[in-house]
């Protein structure tokens, strides 16, 4: 089956990453993912992060580049990582739809949330790139 894409996104203030805890389905609920969702058909990897961070979290983001990596999750997805930054302007996010809590976590608190498992190595990636 060919594979379809996940997107996920870094969302990056300054030296911060934003975690989401999942609040649904039951399996995933209170583990914490980078937010995103699936690509649509037709549809771009990247305007598909523009249109989660929108409808997840209510903000205007601005995707950066790619994070190096493809990270299997229940086939045929497969997740896919940018990192992305707030539009001056957009305000906070908030846990519109299938989060109840966000974090900004600092270089030092990275590790502090239970990411889903399928995250971890992605945010390995991301944190590689922070400190570089
Ligand atoms: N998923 C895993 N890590 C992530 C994201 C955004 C998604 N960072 C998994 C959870 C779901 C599937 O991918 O099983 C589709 O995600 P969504 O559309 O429910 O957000
Ligand atoms: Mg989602």
């Amino acid at each position: 089956m060919t594979e379809r894409i996940v997107v996920g996104a870094a969302l990056l203030d300054g030296e911060r990453l934003l975690a989401a805890r999942r609040s649904a389905p039951e399996e995933l609920a209170g583990r914490w993912e980078l937010p995103g969702g699936k690509v649509e058909p037709g549809e771009t990897p990247e305007a598909a992060l523009v249109r989660e961070l929108r409808e997840e979290l209510g903000v205007d983001a601005e995707v950066i580049e790619r994070v190096p990596g493809a990270w299997p999750l229940k086939s045929p997805y497969v997740l896919h990582v940018w990192t992305a930054r707030l539009l001056p302007g957009t305000g906070e996010p908030k846990p519109l739809e299938d989060h109840d809590e966000l974090r900004w976590l600092g270089p030092g608190e990275l590790w502090d949330v239970d990411w889903l498992d399928q995250d971890v190595p992605a945010v390995r990636e991301v944190a590689a790139r922070l400190r570089s």
